[in-house]
């Protein structure tokens, strides 16, 4: 390994010991780019790479709140405001029991190299609580998102930080922080993304996630002349992204054969169609149950506790659930069972050894932080329209995105080649979204 990269990786273990999961994503970017840095000797004499390691601020907060039984109970807050090299912070907050700083500095830094790619203006921050929603009360969220507010409200602004949704913050959550955040700043600003269509949200917002994941993987298919009819197709999670990853692919003609939560997955032989898609939605936006609640409506289908989808032989598959849950294991099982695409909608779904599987098998693998960038994407989207006082038609606002994320293949596609490894989409990713930051960043001298 290039001696720059190895004396980074081995600072920034120093620096940050037990945070495993940004150790992780630091290695995955820093592992692929050593040809850009080879070539263009300017971003070690800038120390870019120590700089771009650590965050510009991060914050710790503490949330209390009241039950619904009157105890008083305390969360940890966290803001991590990663890079503003190419524009204000943008990123989504994370409601999960697991979240710590370690998750969330690894979700901050995949989201700087993310926006890079998405040819918008946006810089790359992340935040979140230690909150499970899961069991919750409806008022007994909105008081933790008011208190959460309450501190964050200071951080945020529409040429600073403009947050959205991630793991456990929806319509719901956003609603409820928007209007603190009104209350407490008395100005009516888009300061947060996936707002509520009546009162600045963008159309297609809640759907860009998993119908960018998918356009981006049509892409990919159609560089070996291939397409998604008759395709199997494996999903994980049962969320925002994996719901609308979904729709788009039984409507581009391919047969998805499971969906998961947290407790297990289920396995539709004859396929989840549009009607059964419909009940899921149903079942996870609306009444929050669980997704083994499937095989009680449909009972051809089979329920598995407990595990993971990707031993069910298929052709292609979509990780939308969250990070590490492709291990080399699975990745191994996936590639024998015949599967030859792998789009992550999940933030870093497979491990670094799962991502050594695909290279090395040359499947078509599309790193998250190219494939899921349609989310971000129609946040800016979003952003634009608030700025421009103004709303675009659904129609408008989906051939934006589908012509973003071909914008986003062909950059990446073709810096792979640029770089002598055509079709290594994950060094594509990480050496283009890199070098627009790394630029900046020398351009705005040391600050
Ligand atoms: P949601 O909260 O809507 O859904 C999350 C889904 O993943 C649920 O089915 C949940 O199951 C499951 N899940 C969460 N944690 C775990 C876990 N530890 N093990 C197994 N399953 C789990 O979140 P989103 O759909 O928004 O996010 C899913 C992924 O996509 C995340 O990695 C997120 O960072 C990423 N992402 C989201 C974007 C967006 O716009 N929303 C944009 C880009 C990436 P359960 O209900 O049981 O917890
Ligand atoms: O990981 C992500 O890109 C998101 N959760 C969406 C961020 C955003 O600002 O829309």
């Amino acid at each position: 390994m290039n001696s720059y990269i190895q004396e980074t990786i081995e600072l920034v273990s120093k620096r940050n010991p037990n945070e495993p999961e940004f150790l992780q994503a630091v290695k995955e970017v820093l592992g692929s780019i050593a040809p850009v840095i080879e070539r263009h000797k300017k971003y070690q004499a800038h120390a870019i790479l120590e700089r771009i390691t650590e965050p510009e601020r991060q914050i710790i907060f503490r949330v209390p709140w009241v039950d619904d039984s009157g105890k008083v109970q305390v969360n940890r807050g966290y803001s991590y405001q990663f890079s503003s090299a190419i524009g204000p912070y943008k990123g989504g907050l994370r409601f999960h029991p697991t979240v710590n700083p370690s998750v969330l500095k690894f979700l901050a830094f995949e989201q700087v190299f993310k926006n890079s790619l998405t040819t918008l203006p946006m810089g790359g921050g992340k935040g979140g609580a230690d909150f499970n929603p899961k069991g919750k009360s409806e008022e007994e969220v909105m008081r933790f998102c008011q208190s959460f507010m309450s501190e964050f409200y200071r951080y945020l602004g529409p040429n600073t930080y403009i947050p959205a949704g991630d793991i456990g913050v929806g319509k719901r959550e956003v609603g409820y922080f928007f209007g603190q955040y009104k209350k407490l700043a008395n100005e009516f600003t888009g300061v947060f993304t996936g707002k509520g269509l009546q009162w600045g949200g963008s159309l297609i917002r809640p759907e860009a996630t998993g119908y960018g994941c998918v356009y981006f993987a049509k892409e990919m298919l159609l560089t070996k002349a291939l397409d998604f009819k008759g395709k199997t197709c494996l999903i994980s999670g049962s969320g925002n992204v994996a719901q609308y990853t979904v729709e788009k692919l039984i409507e581009f003609g391919a047969k998805v054969l499971t969906m998961s939560d947290s407790s297990g997955f289920i396995y539709d032989k004859e396929g989840i169609d549009t009607e059964k898609l419909a009940w899921i939605m149903e079942l996870k936006n609306t009444r929050r149950g669980r997704i083994s609640e499937y095989v009680t409506q449909y009972p051809s289908a089979e329920y598995h506790e407990g595990k993971r989808p990707w031993a069910v032989p298929a052709q292609c598959a979509f990780p939308s659930a969250t990070q590490n849950e492709i291990d080399e294991e699975d990745a191994k099982t996936l590639l024998k069972n015949g599967c030859t695409l792998v789009a992550e909608g999940a933030n870093m779904p497979s491990t670094l050894e799962a991502i050594e599987v695909f290279l090395n098998a040359k499947i078509l693998y599309a790193p998250s932080k190219a494939a899921n960038a349609g989310g971000v994407t129609t946040s800016g989207l979003e952003m634009t329209q608030n700025s421009m006082r103004l709303t675009w038609t659904a129609e408008e606002v989906n051939a934006r995105l589908h012509h973003i994320m071909q914008m986003i293949h062909s950059n990446v596609y073709n810096t792979s080649i640029e770089y002598g490894q055509k079709g290594n989409y994950l060094m594509g990713a990480n050496i283009a979204g890199f070098v627009k930051v790394a630029d900046a960043m020398i351009d705005q001298g040391v600050v």
